[in-house]
């Protein structure tokens, strides 16, 4: 079975939520295994509604890590579609928030008991997370470096960030934190496999939440998104999540021997020749991904 670890923005849009009740019911289902959920974020209502999604799911048992280690991406904007939620949830169920333990020392835990090349790692953030991990040094948890542990242990990195269709086109995950961008995407040794922003944007999802009941936190972080008009959004991190969690199928098609780059302002270069891959899909299956996005996110 897949072994997957998923780290996420979920605060300032609600797609990473998304992606999360996919995963939470593919492995709630059988189809793969969740390791450990964390954050790119400082911002703990989001890892808070994670959770909270996981619950409603049916899925417990799972570590959850939080971004303790720097607060870059803090304050209201990232508490946009999670806090409420959040909030309400824990209320509702008379339960404190989950405890809040250091996401890169979960990652190093994980990684070093896992000791086989045969996990699926999946971002649908900035690359906050990667980053520290990879600079991560010898501490109490294992001998080894982040980058090491990484090597040892990722079968497939599955970014969802960065962008094949246009140069002109900043993608926010990869620039969001530029740093961190930078080293993950230039300088970092191990193969990625790029879920490009243009293939998400053409899928419009979310439509099935209107009918879903009022208390489940994904329902209302979609309305946050849309100031409670509507519930609908692109589907970037549920486009990346597919993919993490099945493969190519018959929907995706993955351009393999690429050499990716970006520059300072997090525009995308790309040529044959190189350690990375990236997908590309035939619009034809827009209707078809939409209603298994939507399945994906349905809680009853
Ligand atoms: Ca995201």
């Amino acid at each position: 079975m897949k072994k997957i670890i998923y780290d996420h923005d979920f605060g300032a849009d609600c797609d990473d939520g998304g992606a999360g009740a996919m995963l939470a019911k593919a492995h709630r289902d059988g189809h793969v295994k969740v390791l450990a959920v964390t954050q790119a974020i400082a911002n703990p209502y989001g890892q808070y509604c994670m959770e909270a999604i996981f619950d409603y799911l049916g899925v417990s048992g799972i570590p959850f890590g939080y971004n303790l280690e720097n607060s870059k991406f803090s304050g209201d904007v990232y508490h946009l579609c999670t806090k409420s939620p959040a909030e309400k949830y824990y209320a509702a169920k008379k339960k404190p928030f989950p405890e809040q333990q250091s996401g890169i020392r979960l990652l190093r835990k994980v990684l070093s008991e896992n000791n086989r090349k045969d996990i699926t790692l999946v971002t649908t953030g900035m690359l906050t997370t990667v980053y520290g991990l990879c600079l991560s040094g010898p501490d109490d948890i294992s001998p080894k470096t982040g980058l090491e542990l990484l090597a040892e242990n990722i079968e497939e990195y599955v970014l969802g960030g960065a962008n094949f269709e246009s140069e002109d086109v900043r993608e926010y995950n990869v620039r969001a934190d530029i740093e961190a961008g930078m080293y993950v995407v230039n300088q970092a040794p191990f193969p990625i496999t790029y879920v490009g922003s243009e293939v998400g944007f053409y899928i419009i999802s979310g439509q099935i939440l209107a009918d879903q009941p009022e208390d489940y936190p994904l329902r209302e972080a979609f309305y946050a998104v849309n100031e409670g008009k509507d519930c609908t959004r692109f589907s970037w991190d549920q486009a990346d999540m597919h993919y993490a969690i099945f493969g190519p199928g018959d929907f995706w098609e993955v351009h393999r021997n690429i050499h990716v780059s970006i520059d300072s302002e997090g525009h995308t270069f790309f040529r044959p020749g190189g350690k990375d891959s990236y997908l590309s899909f035939d619009h034809k299956h827009i209707d078809r991904l939409r209603e298994i996005f939507n399945e994906g996110m349905r809680a009853v």
